[in-house]
């Protein structure tokens, strides 16, 4: 009989053969042994990144990077879902704007989209949807993240709705389809192109940033614009964008209607895309709230009757981070930690916590952040076969001597 389990099975299987994705679809990897078999190395423009694969090029930022709220853009992870990947002539670019649903379609060049629209800035955390994916028990196919496929930034750029109010949308709108300048190298390799729901591009806190962290994009973040999703998981924001294009039907391409999809109901979404969602399934939209020790690794040696001082982040869709608390029983007791400067309700929110161990051995420390909504992380993974929205309890076990 086929389940619908093993029918979901065979169409993330096609996605791997198909997008490039994966490169250990064999291994059945254990949590601990993906991580054991980390590779530091250097892309261009980089510091070491932890590699997960060359072709694509996808390489997640170590913990003990996000020593800071703010991820140095030479520290921020890289994904990429096709190989055909150049670097763009800032100059030789331009952007069109058009699409069945857009009045009067125009070009910008890289010095208007900069001089043309009001320039605005927003610090959001982009988070890849599939991060910690190769903690997955029972193992799921995908790029095998572990913690440090995100990073937060200080984005500026132009308004996603300025951009199209220029144009003019008609009534007939729905999506907002945006293309990079990547592309597949394999005839059956779909190209990557996303679209968000018209109201979502709507939303002033939308962008197309041609700056992170006061400087220009890396090449290998999006230069030279990339688009900014506030609150929502990074597959939505489209680098090295070409072309933004207002539809009046839904963007049906595979990366659309197959990948990047939850089971319907197994997560609790306030934002929908509606035009998107089928019986069984709901396009992955805003970020679930998580948390991670950033300050100490396992194993760390501590010394008895000595602080230690727990450092770590935390963040959510939006709503902004309300607490974030430890626990140093495996979860009976939880006490709050202290929490850093707000940079802003998308923005990685820095905490602190101070405890003192008073014996010798193991000590497992538990964080947990909950938001303005009341919204917490789970104990138990929610397993779901893509691996998205990873926001199990992070803990380090420190040996203390
Ligand atoms: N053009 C293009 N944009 C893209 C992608 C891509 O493959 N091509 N991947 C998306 C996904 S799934 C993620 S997680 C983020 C990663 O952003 P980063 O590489 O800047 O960290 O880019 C998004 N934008
Ligand atoms: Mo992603």
């Amino acid at each position: 009989m086929t389940t619908r389990r093993t029918l979901m099975q065979w169409a993330w299987a096609g996605l791997a053969v198909s997008g490039g994705l994966i490169s250990r679809l064999a291994r059945a990897g254990l949590p601990q042994g993906t991580l054991d078999t980390a590779v530091l190395e250097r892309l261009v423009g980089k510091q070491p990144l932890i590699k997960r694969s060359y072709r694509p090029p996808n390489f997640e930022t170590p913990l003990t990077y996000f020593d800071d709220s703010i991820t140095p853009n030479d520290r921020f992870f890289v994904r990429w879902h096709l190989m055909g990947i150049a670097a763009v002539n800032g100059r030789a670019w331009r952007l069109s704007v058009g699409g069945d649903a857009a009045i009067k379609p125009y070009e910008l060049t890289l010095e208007q989209l900069k001089s043309d629209f009001e320039p605005v800035e927003v610090i959001a955390v982009c988070q890849c949807a599939g991060n910690r994916r190769g903690l997955s028990d029972p193992h799921v196919a995908g790029v095998q993240w572990g913690y440090g496929a995100m990073g937060n930034a200080r984005w500026r750029g132009a308004r996603l709705k300025d951009i199209l109010a220029r144009a003019g949308l008609s009534n007939e709108v729905l999506e907002i389809a945006i293309n990079g300048a990547d592309h597949p190298v394999l005839d059956a390799t779909p190209d990557f192109i996303k679209s968000l729901p018209a109201w979502k591009a709507l939303d002033e806190n939308t962008i197309i940033a041609y700056e992170m962290n006061g400087e220009a994009l890396p090449h290998h973040n999006g230069y030279p614009a990339r688009l900014i999703v506030p609150g929502w998981v990074a597959t939505y924001w489209m680098k090295q964008i070409t072309s933004i294009q207002a539809i009046s039907a839904p963007l049906t391409n595979f990366w659309m209607a197959t990948a990047y999809r939850l089971p319907k109901g197994k997560f609790a979404q306030a934002d929908r895309f509606i035009s998107q969602e089928n019986e069984l399934t709901t396009p992955i939209t805003e970020i679930v709230v998580n948390s991670v020790i950033t300050s100490h690794a396992d194993g760390t040696h501590v010394k008895r009757g000595a602080p230690i001082i727990l450092k770590g982040l935390a963040w959510d869709a939006g709503f902004g981070i309300r607490q974030v608390e430890v626990s140093r029983d495996g979860g009976r007791v939880w006490e709050s930690a202290q929490l850093g400067v707000d940079l802003g309700r998308y923005s990685f929110r820095s905490w602190q916590y101070t405890t003192i161990p008073h014996e010798v051995g193991t000590l497992a420390l538990i964080a947990r952040a909950t938001n303005n909504q009341g919204a917490t992380q789970v104990s138990e993974l929610i397993f779901n076969q893509p691996g998205y929205h990873n926001n199990v309890l992070h803990s380090v076990s420190l040996t203390v001597v």
